[in-house]
């Protein structure tokens, strides 16, 4: 089951997602933290920042809008505490970073040079909930490639950068390519949608923030098809795939699209242990269909039908 993130080797490939466990301590009180490939961290800003009116949370069919608006401690307190507490539970941490200009974003990457307990930098620059569209890097391809040029370069060179991207753009694979150039290790994919909802008692929007990010089961096919067409288009660059993963096929999907890792985000609202559920339940899926390792699985759904084995050939089809 062991993940390869570029340089990065990860004992498995389950991960939590970024923004839905904080820094790990509330789900460590429903299994070991360090039994995940990783935890993935709220992204973090240089000052601490209070967030986005509430309410800040809606439901919608089979999904949830967030719009918490970067609520954080600021990444010295982040260092302090939530790292400091994650690498003495044994975890092995990717630290989320988010910033509002590019010069923010080297500010924390330079802090976090050298710390031991950072395994990799996820770089958050698909924020829906920001107050100006401007601010959502990610849905330009030259936004992108400054930020993510500048974490590459302020980075340890030993330290994975991976660029996370959202998937509310035409062509997502040209914001990828945009993002390679610029030195980006791999990719996280996908972020958020943009969506609302309107109370129709109040017949007014029901978040605060007005429009959020649509998380959970309903954005999974949209979340596969981004992970699809950027491994079609850049196979040599990892994944960490996302979205409405509930279960290990959930999980299995997504690596025969191409991921090489997988984030369990919302469905750890409903239940907390999904992540270690999901990684036994994929580990047996994998088991079930022959492969002898997690890498001969990823991105298999992509081999031309001559090169697809089926079940009464597994063997052959993991290596
Ligand atoms: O904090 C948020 O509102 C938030 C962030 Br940073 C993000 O990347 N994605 C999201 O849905 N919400």
């Amino acid at each position: 089951m062991t993940a390869s993130l570029a340089t990065l080797s990860l004992p498995n490939p389950v991960l939590t997602a970024s923004g839905c466990a904080a820094a790990g301590r509330e789900l460590h009180q429903f299994f070991d933290v360090a039994a995940l490939g990783a935890v993935v961290t709220k992204s973090i800003m240089t000052r601490p920042r209070s967030g986005r009116a509430t309410p800040r949370m809606a439901e919608t069919p089979s999904g949830m809008l967030n719009s918490i608006g970067l609520q954080g401690p600021g990444i010295d307190s982040f260092i302090e505490n939530d790292l400091a507490w994650l690498a003495a539970h044994g975890a092995r941490t990717v630290v989320s970073i988010a910033g509002g200009h590019t010069d923010e974003y080297v500010e924390i990457t330079r802090k976090l040079n050298g710390n031991a307990a950072v395994s990799m930098l996820e770089v958050n620059i698909s924020c829906p909930n920001v107050e100006s569209r401007g601010q959502v890097f990610a849905c330009d391809v030259h936004a992108s490639s400054r930020v993510i040029g500048a974490v590459r370069r302020a980075a340890d060179p030993a330290l994975p950068v991976f660029a996370k991207l959202s998937p509310d753009v035409t062509d997502i694979t040209l914001i990828a390519r945009a993002c390679a150039d610029a030195g980006a290790d791999g990719f996280s994919l996908i972020n958020t949608l943009l969506g609302m909802v309107i109370d129709t008692d109040t017949m007014a929007p029901a978040l605060g923030g007005v429009t959020g990010g649509l998380s959970g089961p309903a954005i999974r096919p949209v979340a596969l098809r981004c992970v699809w067409q950027v491994h079609q288009k850049l196979p040599s660059y990892p994944i960490i795939g996302m979205g409405g993963i509930r279960c290990g096929l959930d999980a299995l999907q997504f690596i025969l699209a191409g991921a090489s890792a997988v984030s369990v985000g919302t469905a750890v609202f409903g239940d907390p242990s999904a992540p270690v559920r999901v990684l036994a339940e994929l580990e047996a899926a994998l088991d079930a269909r022959g492969f002898a390792s997690l890498a001969g699985a990823v991105g298999y759904a992509h081999r031309a039908p001559e090169h697809r084995l089926g079940p009464d050939a597994p063997q052959a089809a993991a290596s």
